[in-house]
Parts: C-alpha cells; sequence; structure tokens
C-alpha cells in the first residue's frame, strides 16, 4: 500500500523521466547501475533521494535503529604512512609526539569494563614498525582470556597489510593466525577512496585498494565479517564515489561478508588538506541516501556521531541510515583532532536511546554481529529509576 501511495507521489512530483525510471526500479527491487548512481547525484533532489533511501530503509529494518555498547583502544598514533586526510597521526621520527600503549596499559583498558555491559571492543590505530603480528596476537589473546565473550573488531586492512608483510606471511596466513589469536571481525578503515586517481593523491603508501579487497575478502572466507568505510567530501568527484562503492557491490556479491557501509565525512582541521572545503550537510544526507540505494547487497548504513555529531546522525535516520555506532566512552581520538564537534565523544545508553526516540525510530542495542541484545522502544528509563528507588 506504502509503495503504492510512494510511487504515485513520486510519479506527480518528479518531472524527470529518468529519476522516474531509477525510482521504478527501486520500487521493484532492481539493482540500480552505476549511471543511475551518478544521476541521483547530479539530478536528485533532497527530498527525492530522502523518499527512496527511507522506503529500503523501512524496508528492510522498520524503524529499528541499532546502536552497540562499546569502547576503543588505539594503540598508538605513531604511523608510518603520511596520509594527507589524516590530522591523528606522527610520524615515526616524531614519536615523542605521539602514544604508545604497552601491552598492560591496553589490558588495563579492557579490565577498567569489567561488571560493564560493553559487548564489543574497537581497536584501530596508527601502522607502528615495532608493533608487529605476534605483539598483537599475545594482545588479542589476552583480552580473550580476561574475558571471552567480548567481541574484538580489530585492525583496518592498512594496519594489517603491514603486520603480515613484516611477518613474510600470505594475506591468508596471517589473517588466519590473528583470527586464531582472537580477532573477531575488522572495522572497515582505510578504504578512503579506491579509485587510483584519488589514492594516489591522498594516501598513495599504504595498502593498494586491490590489498584491502584482499585482505576483506580473505577475512570473509573464514566466516569472518567486515565493515567498510569511504571517506568522502574532498577532492573526490561523484564518479569516484561511485566507484569505490561497486568495488564493495562486487565483492560483497561473491562473499556477504560485508555487515555494514559506513561513509565517513571529511574534516579538515589540523592536516595537510586543511585548504578543502568540508562538504554541506545536504550533500551529507545525499551521501547516505545514495550509499543506501546503491548498495542493495549491504545489510546495513551507519552514521558514526562522533564524527557527524549528534544532530546530523539524527537526521541521517530519515536518508536510510539504520545504526549510529556505539557508546564509546571517550575512547577515540580520530575525529576531535580533525575537527568533529564532539571533542569528548561518548553517550550512555540512555542518551542514544533518547536521540533515536526524538526522531520518532525504535531504538535496538546490537551486538557487532547485529544479533539483538535488548529492544529499547518500550523502555521508560524514568519508570526504571523509580522501580529501582521503590525495591
Ligand atoms: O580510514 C582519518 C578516517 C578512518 C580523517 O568499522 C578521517 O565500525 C574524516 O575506519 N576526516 C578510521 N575521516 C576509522 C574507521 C571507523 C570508524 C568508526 C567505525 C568503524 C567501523 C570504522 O578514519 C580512516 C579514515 O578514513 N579518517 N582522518 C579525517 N580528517
Ligand atoms: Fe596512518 Fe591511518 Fe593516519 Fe594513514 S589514516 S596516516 S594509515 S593513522
Amino acid at each position: 500500500m506504502k509503495k503504492e501511495i510512494l510511487k504515485s507521489l513520486i510519479s506527480e512530483a518528479v518531472a524527470d523521466k529518468d529519476l522516474k525510471i531509477i525510482a521504478e526500479k527501486i520500487f521493484e527491487k532492481q539493482r540500480i547501475s552505476d549511471e543511475d548512481a551518478l544521476l541521483l547525484f547530479e539530478k536528485g533532489s533532497l527530498s527525492f533521494l530522502g523518499t527512496l533511501a527511507n522506503y529500503i530503509r523501512e524496508d528492510l529494518h522498520g524503524d529499528k535503529t541499532y546502536f552497540n555498547r562499546n569502547f576503543h583502544i588505539e594503540p598508538t598514533n605513531v604511523c608510518v604512512f603520511a596520509c594527507k586526510f589524516c590530522s591523528y597521526s606522527r610520524l615515526y621520527a616524531h614519536r615523542d609526539e605521539g602514544w604508545e600503549l604497552s601491552m598492560q596499559q591496553m589490558l588495563d583498558i579492557v579490565k577498567s569494563y569489567d561488571g560493564k555491559p560493553i559487548t564489543e571492543v574497537h581497536i584501530v590505530g596508527g601502522v607502528h614498525p615495532k608493533m608487529n603480528l605476534e605483539f598483537f596476537c599475545e594482545l588479542l589473546q589476552k583480552i580473550k582470556q580476561h574475558r571471552p565473550e567480548l567481541h574484538i573488531k580489530g585492525f583496518t586492512a592498512v594496519e594489517l597489510d603491514y603486520m603480515f608483510r613484516k611477518a613474510k606471511l600470505s594475506i591468508e596466513e596471517g589473517m588466519k593466525k590473528i583470527h586464531q589469536a582472537g580477532l573477531d571481525s575488522l572495522p572497515g578503515g582505510g578504504a578512503e577512496i579506491f579509485h587510483p586517481e584519488i589514492r594516489e593523491q591522498i594516501c598513495d603508501d599504504k595498502v593498494d585498494t586491490n590489498g584491502w579487497l584482499h585482505i576483506h575478502e580473505a577475512a570473509h572466507n573464514l566466516g569472518m565479517h567486515t565493515n567498510a568505510t569511504m571517506l568522502y567530501g574532498h577532492i573526490e568527484k561523484y564518479r569516484h564515489r561511485i566507484d569505490h562503492m561497486r568495488r564493495l557491490r562486487e565483492l560483497q556479491d561473491r562473499t556477504n561478508g560485508f555487515n555494514t557501509f559506513i561513509p565517513l565525512k571529511f574534516r579538515n582541521r589540523n592536516n595537510d588538506m586543511s585548504d578543502v572545503t568540508e562538504s554541506s550537510i545536504v550533500e551529507d544526507m545525499k551521501m547516505y541516501a545514495v550509499a543506501r540505494i546503491y548498495l542493495d547487497n549491504f545489510p546495513h548504513l551507519k552514521a558514526y556521531w562522533p564524527m557527524l555529531g549528534r544532530q546530523n546522525a539524527q537526521l541521517s535516520l530519515s536518508f536510510g541510515v539504520n545504526d549510529i555506532d556505539g557508546t564509546i566512552d571517550d575512547s577515540t581520538k580520530i575525529y576531535s583532532m580533525a575537527g568533529s564537534e564532539e571533542q569528548n565523544p561518548a553517550m550512555t545508553t540512555e542518551e542514544l536511546v533518547t536521540l533515536i526516540k526524538q526522531v520518532k525510530r525504535s531504538p535496538v542495542e546490537r551486538d557487532t554481529l547485529y544479533n539483538v541484545v535488548k529492544d529499547y522502544s518500550k523502555t521508560d528509563f524514568e519508570k526504571e529509576k523509580f522501580d529501582v528507588l521503590l525495591n
């Protein structure tokens, strides 16, 4: 019914013949082409894109909006690479300006969450030449010994590529070893923009596109799930974004191992690309909507609130997004150093639930693999607090 109403509304309101054909494809659950995606970016109004992306989102997930309870460990910001957009890293030659956590310091961070209902630790950082595969395998084993049920999502393809090459292991061998040590899944970082025209300008010395995709495919072949990101809103054109998403869609067709796509808005403070203007909120919402429409084989689309800010994360829930990441507990510096409004990112479960409810969506706490931990749609925190006082 809803589909029929939307179809007729779009048919009346949209004059452009090509856009009408694309809308028709979406309602018939047909895949859109790269040319269609370009037309959406170039000609689609915000309301047209939002209507279509929201239709798909609600078809897949209804009003459900996922979050999780997580914290980050950033082992170091010392990095052998020199990505132009990065505000976070310090070159090895300037390592005295950065930080390096010891094994014990990282285990102490994990232990500081003892007794708290956290389900995931996200480990990501710079590429430090002395923190090798052996070191991280030992860390993973020790975390698992201490808290076996904690899901470890860790290491971008950039970090893994460097570790495996230094250990003289193939990608398959390295992935098997680190998975056996306790790594459960991979985050989506390091993807940036796959197209060589852009990749060569913004991050030419780290893992290349084929290497990034190969690492994720190897993880999928071991039954691990991974995420994928795209750093957008800098010097890339729409066709580069579409090329990026096409490569991900093709890999997902083969493996079905990706959980979530996370468009990451470029922030321009304190880096070598500070002269590049940041994208507008309208552009951000278009990005989410086109991603939701184009990536028809990705189950989830995430807005990472520490990067986007809370209000824009709320807005994104009307443009295809169904996940806003987690509590985070002020444990990441990547975005505060790049100029995000969220200087100390942390939200309580109550704050996340309220944020989601304010825009009339249903908050659901998930684990990393999107198993439901708790549905908060009917939770009344005030009543719960009152009940605790009474008992
Ligand atoms: O790859 C670095 C990005 C990424 C800037 O998988 C920047 O759940 C914007 O991948 N402006 C690392 N972005 C973080 C990451 C991530 C974050 C949250 C959740 C997940 C997940 C993954 O951060 C890097 C790079 O694309 N980044 N500098 C910047 N100035
Ligand atoms: Fe290093 Fe990652 Fe920063 Fe690139 S984005 S310089 S790989 S920390």
